[in-house]
């Protein structure tokens, strides 16, 4: 017998999760939808691989104009679509940018999520629809005990932590209310070469391979003493979708059990090039200078001094320290990541010395002009 096709809600599709959740998705036969903003420009880049013609009759992957800001839209697409499962990954994701927009970020990244679940009710829906609920591991913030596991207290701290502490517990209390089906997954920070490019890591990986071919000077960061547990999105993928094949709906951390300073995927990131870089001074006035250039292509002379310290880029109130215990997720879900640091950091550095190879040709012919803001 032919299993029915499932039906997945994507919010957030345009985003580095979304984008590998619809390839995951596709690959399993279902139909995916996802809900995209109007913007300016055209902001689907990482899922133009899966465009598809709408008139086509057997179209699997459909594109629906919205925003977690407008209920009515959400209960239209909802009821238009039907879906099976709904992943809620739609934010505004960037810790340091939600202490300048914190009122914006609560209502998309907190009453997003309270609207989603709201739909579901109204349509009558709590039997038949999942929601897995974008969670993260800034609800732990400061540090309360280390490795954070579900049970270990939350301490946000951050405008975009203390929004996504509301979704949390509103997932939960639908959950407990109402018999929704409804998840959270506490992710740790993941990575990948579709990365958004003012997040530290890609921040790092993009800066590296400039420096290498001749394209910038010197990376600017803030703290480089903060430690995180890195992944590859495209491992996180597969635990959402876990998630919301159980039994009976749980909340799961989703971590590799590894910190790192954000100072030593620096190192790691040049080194990828053959470029070896040694940290020397302290606070704003550390600095990350070239000890060795094993790679005859690029032109950096010990002594070049090619990261430094901008406090700009410090937070108000920062989280120094996450480190997840993934037991659970290893146990029940049966999930591991496939990825190490250092296969993310390969991955990630190839990428953008690709990208930024073909920029220099382009820039070399005279054809590109481009400057970026942070
Ligand atoms: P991205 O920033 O790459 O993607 C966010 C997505 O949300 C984009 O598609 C964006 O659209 C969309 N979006 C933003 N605001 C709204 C809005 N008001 N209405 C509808 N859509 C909106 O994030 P990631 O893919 O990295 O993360 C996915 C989710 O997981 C987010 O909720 C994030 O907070 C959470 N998370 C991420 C972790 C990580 O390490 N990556 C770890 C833990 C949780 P557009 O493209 O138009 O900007
Ligand atoms: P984070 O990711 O805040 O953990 O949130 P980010 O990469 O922005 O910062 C990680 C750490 O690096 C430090 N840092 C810098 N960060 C940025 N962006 N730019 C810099 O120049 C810089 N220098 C040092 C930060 O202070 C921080 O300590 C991400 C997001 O994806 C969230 O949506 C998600 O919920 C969490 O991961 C888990």
């Amino acid at each position: 017998m032919i299993k029915p096709q499932k039906v997945a809600l994507i919010t957030g599709i345009t985003g580095q999760d979304g984008a590998y959740l619809a390839d995951l998705l596709l690959a399993k036969n279902y139909i995916v939808h996802g809900i995209k903003r109007r913007s300016s420009l055209f902001n689907t880049d990482r899922i133009d691989h899966l465009y598809q013609d709408p008139h086509d009759d057997d179209q699997r992957f459909i594109l629906h104009y919205g925003d977690l800001s407008d209920s009515t839209n959400l209960i239209r697409i909802i009821q238009q679509v039907q879906p099976d499962e709904i992943y809620n990954l739609g934010a505004m994701s960037h810790v340091k940018v939600s202490f300048d927009t914190p009122e914006y970020t609560a209502n998309a990244d907190g009453i997003g999520t309270l609207r989603l679940l709201e739909a579901i009710r109204i349509l009558g829906l709590t039997k038949k629809t999942k929601i897995y609920q974008a969670s993260t591991s800034e609800l732990y913030g400061l540090v309360q005990a280390v490795p954070q596991s579900e049970s270990t207290p939350f301490y946000p701290r951050s405008p975009y932590a203390v929004a996504k502490m509301y979704a949390y517990w509103i997932t939960v209390n639908y959950r407990e209310a109402y018999g929704i089906f409804a998840c959270n997954g506490i992710l740790f920070n993941h990575e990948s070469p579709l990365r958004g490019e003012t997040f530290v890591t890609r921040k790092i990986t993009r800066a590296a391979a400039k420096i290498a071919l001749g394209l910038q000077n010197k990376l600017f960061l803030g703290n480089l003493d903060a430690q995180r547990d890195w992944g590859h999105a495209k491992d996180y993928v597969e635990a959402m979708y876990l998630i919301l094949q159980q039994d009976t709906p749980e909340d799961f951390v989703i971590a590799t059990g590894v910190t790192t300073r954000v100072r030593e995927f620096v190192r790691l990131a040049f080194a990828e090039l053959g470029i070896i870089v040694k940290f020397e001074g302290e606070g704003a006035d550390e600095k990350g200078v070239v000890t060795e250039c094993n790679n005859p292509d690029y032109q950096l002379e010990p002594g070049t001094e090619v990261v430094a310290v901008d406090p700009k880029y410090f937070r108000p109130t920062e989280v120094d320290l996450l480190i997840g215990d993934p037991t659970k997720s290893q146990t029940k879900l049966g999930w591991k990541p496939k990825y190490d640091l250092q296969g993310l950091v390969s991955e990630m550095v190839a990428a953008d010395l690709e990208l930024f190879r073909r920029e220099k040709v382009l820039k070399d012919s005279g054809y590109l002009i481009r400057n970026q803001f942070e």
